[in-house]
């Protein structure tokens, strides 16, 4: 499926951000501005831990010659939290993989390019920003002209390793001083809203997700934590209290036994959950272990409960692949009822969870229900030029959206591929996955014995 994608990719869109695998040609989203190689950064790891040798020449080669920040146009705008999670989350792991210098160079311009984005009042940075010229601005739908908190919030990891690998502690201070604002607020029933205003500090509406808008926020609390060797113990205190918080006012469970995770607008659930949230069965199981209060297997069973109804998404479809979002009112549960909440664009989480659980587990229907994903999207991603997302997961057949999205090579082909795997590829005691799925090392803390060395 690697080799499929990438091919057509090589093919018909080289040096593009992304394919388009039925018109045959190269295609950009906006949130890269005028960035090139999306696909070739994000799916750099994933052909080196898949030992596709000369396709990782050819893709290292494109990046030392191509991959120039400073050719960026006047007038484009990137997006820092995309452009940081596959961009800079893909050089870090291809230069942690490959030990190439060339990934960890271009890993730290970018980074510098990225910092006149954290320019405002609180130091909470824009969701956009002009390379060119330093300047940057919110989204214009986002509260009033607030940051996103699965934006701004899915910045640490990846600047921790800046700092480690360039020796400038600026990119540590930006992200531990997001910290440092998220501490001092007062959070409505200790949850986090999805929208802050960086010029005030205050709040914007106060919408709360696990899905969209909310979810890497979570997942790099918890990740933060486990990358630090378990010594970032804020860290740890933040994730599992927003969990406990999580729990008691978003999770339910439906009339017939689905355990769903809903979103919170003001104070009333939306009884909805999308398929971004199903990374949470992941996230819960991945922090099971160090839960507070011998709350170590009621993560795990909350975990497999998630995960058991973002299956069910799948399961209730004709393609069965999931849906966007399902809904858990008027008489469904599990399902779609919004057309414009029927698409499918090649989304990793569900698959990503199952791969979690199968590492923790080793119950074998995490592999059967990923089998079950490669056989449709086998029979309904694949065409001619690539693989695509679809329209309408209920239809009878598929209407594809003709984009492969860079994501399907960086995460989705990779924790398939991990999923079928023995544990000791890139095994949890030594790697931390950042939200794009590029794997960083965990920072060991000094023993006294290496301590003493370096002295
Ligand atoms: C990816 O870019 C990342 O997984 C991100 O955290 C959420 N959206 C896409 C995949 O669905």
């Amino acid at each position: 499926m690697m080799q499929f994608a990438w091919e057509n990719y090589k093919r018909y869109a080289w040096g593009a951000n992304e394919l388009r695998p039925i018109s045959q040609q190269g295609h950009s989203s906006n949130l890269f501005g005028s960035l090139k190689g999306a696909t070739i950064v994000d799916a750099l790891d994933t052909l080196y831990i898949m030992e596709m040798d000369d396709e990782f020449e050819a893709a290292a080669e494109w990046v030392e010659n191509n991959l120039d920040f400073n050719m960026v146009r006047k007038n484009t705008e990137i997006s820092v939290f995309e452009v940081n999670i596959r961009f800079v989350g893909g050089l870090l792991s291809a230069y942690y993989l490959s030990g190439k210098e060339v990934f960890r160079q271009k890993a730290v311009e970018l980074g510098e390019k990225l910092l006149p984005a954290f320019k405002t009042p609180t130091g909470i940075p824009w969701a956009l920003l002009n390379m060119k010229s330093g300047i940057g601005r919110n989204w214009p739908w986002a509260s009033g002209g607030s940051s996103i908190l699965a934006e701004y919030g899915t910045l640490h990891l990846e600047f921790m390793h800046l700092s480690k690998l360039s020796g400038n502690p600026i990119f540590a201070e930006k992200v531990m001083n997001i910290r440092k604002v998220l501490k001092r607020l007062e959070k409505p029933s200790g949850l986090y809203p999805n929208y802050l205003n960086p010029n005030s500090g205050h709040w914007g509406q106060h919408h709360v997700s696990v899905g969209g808008l909310g979810d890497s926020f979570y997942e790099y609390l918890l990740k933060a934590w486990i990358m630090s060797d378990k010594t970032d113990e804020d860290g740890k205190a933040l994730y599992y209290e927003a969990l406990q918080a999580i729990e008691k006012n978003l999770i339910r469970k439906s009339g017939g036994g689905l355990t769903y995770i809903a979103e919170w607008k003001g104070g009333l659930l939306e009884h909805k959950m999308g398929h971004l949230t199903c990374f949470a069965g992941g996230m819960i199981a991945l922090g099971a272990d160090g839960a507070p209060d011998q709350q170590t297997g009621h993560h795990m069973e909350l975990a497999a409960e998630i995960t058991r109804t973002c299956h069910e998404s799948y399961a209730r479809t004709n393609l069965k692949l999931g849906p966007e979002a399902f809904r858990f009112d008027g008489g469904v549960e599990a399902i779609a009822t919004r057309q414009n909440e029927k698409y499918f664009i090649l989304r990793p989480e569900v698959i990503e969870t199952y791969m979690y659980m199968w590492r923790f587990t080793h119950d074998p229907k995490y592999r059967q229900w990923g089998w079950e994903a490669v056989q449709a999207l086998e029979q309904h991603c694949r065409v001619e030029g690539g693989y695509s997302g679809v329209r309408d997961v209920y239809a009878s057949s598929p209407n594809h959206d003709d984009v492969q999205q860079s994501f399907y090579l960086a995460e989705t082909l990779k924790y398939l591929y991990l999923l079928f795997s023995e544990d000791d590829l890139l095994p949890f005691e030594h790697w931390v996955f950042n939200t794009e799925a590029h794997p960083l090392p965990i920072i060991k803390k000094e023993t006294s014995h290496q301590a003493n060395e370096v002295e």
